[in-house]
């Protein structure tokens, strides 16, 4: 079992090191405090579960008047497109052009149906992380269910078979082995949002941390 408490601190501390001068790049991609890679970083709290196609599902469930249950095979014979958009990790890095191959998330909640009711997302995932999100956020047309990247399916380390991508949100709104898509009326703070982390997230406001 990985050291909870230290990985958490550690975590933390990266996000919150003294930042580069804090101005957006003049490609203006690149938002303040971020610094370009183009080596994918990986970033988990260290579980890594192995889920293979056959074995993946995802549930969608809650405020819905259609409960789903997405197999393999259905996820693959829904609508599939590719959407390129940059990836930024509030520790800092950004990597550019991140081709996402997968179903619109708002493809998905359509299939299902929020209720009027339903404001708020959590994304559950295999590893027990959690993150929250806007409904409305999650019906971006960039918003993806993604299975491939960088002309690739999603390595297990990457968050395979499936992850969601949220271009406009820092990564840790990006569920890695996804499982889950559950609608409320009100918002519940995920795993980092609990201990910290922002609730919106957007890189271009700097929002990394609700005391900031
Ligand atoms: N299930 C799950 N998803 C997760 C995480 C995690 O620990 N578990 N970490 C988040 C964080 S903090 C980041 S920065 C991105 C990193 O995605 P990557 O490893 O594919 O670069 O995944 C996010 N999604
Ligand atoms: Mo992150």
């Amino acid at each position: 079992m990985p050291d909870w408490k230290k990985l958490i601190e550690g975590k933390i501390a990266l996000a919150k090191r003294g930042a580069p001068p804090s101005r957006a790049k003049a490609n203006n991609r690149i938002p303040a405090g971020q610094t370009q890679v183009k080596n994918f970083p990986v970033l988990d709290m260290g579980i890594k579960p192995n889920i293979t196609q056959t074995e993946w599902s995802l549930r969608v469930f809650g405020l819905v008047e259609k409960e789903l249950n997405i197999d393999w095979a259905t996820f693959q014979a829904l609508p599939q497109v590719i959407n390129t958009s940059d990836f930024h990790c509030v520790t800092r890095w950004s990597q550019l052009d991140m081709d996402w191959q997968g179903v619109r998330a708002q493809t998905i909640l359509a299939l299902a149906t929020p209720l009027d009711s339903a404001k708020f997302v959590t994304l559950h995932s295999y590893d027990g992380y959690t993150t929250n999100i806007a409904l409305e956020a999650l019906l971006d047309d960039d918003v993806i269910v993604a299975h491939s990247v960088l002309g690739a399916p999603l390595t297990r380390e990457h968050g395979g078979p499936v992850r969601m991508v949220v271009p406009k949100r820092y990564a840790w709104k990006s569920a890695k082995w996804l499982k889950g898509i559950e609608l409320h009326a009100e918002d519940k703070p995920g795993f980092w949002e609990v201990r910290g982390y922002h609730n919106d997230a957007d890189p271009w406001l700097e929002q990394r941390f609700s005391d900031e």
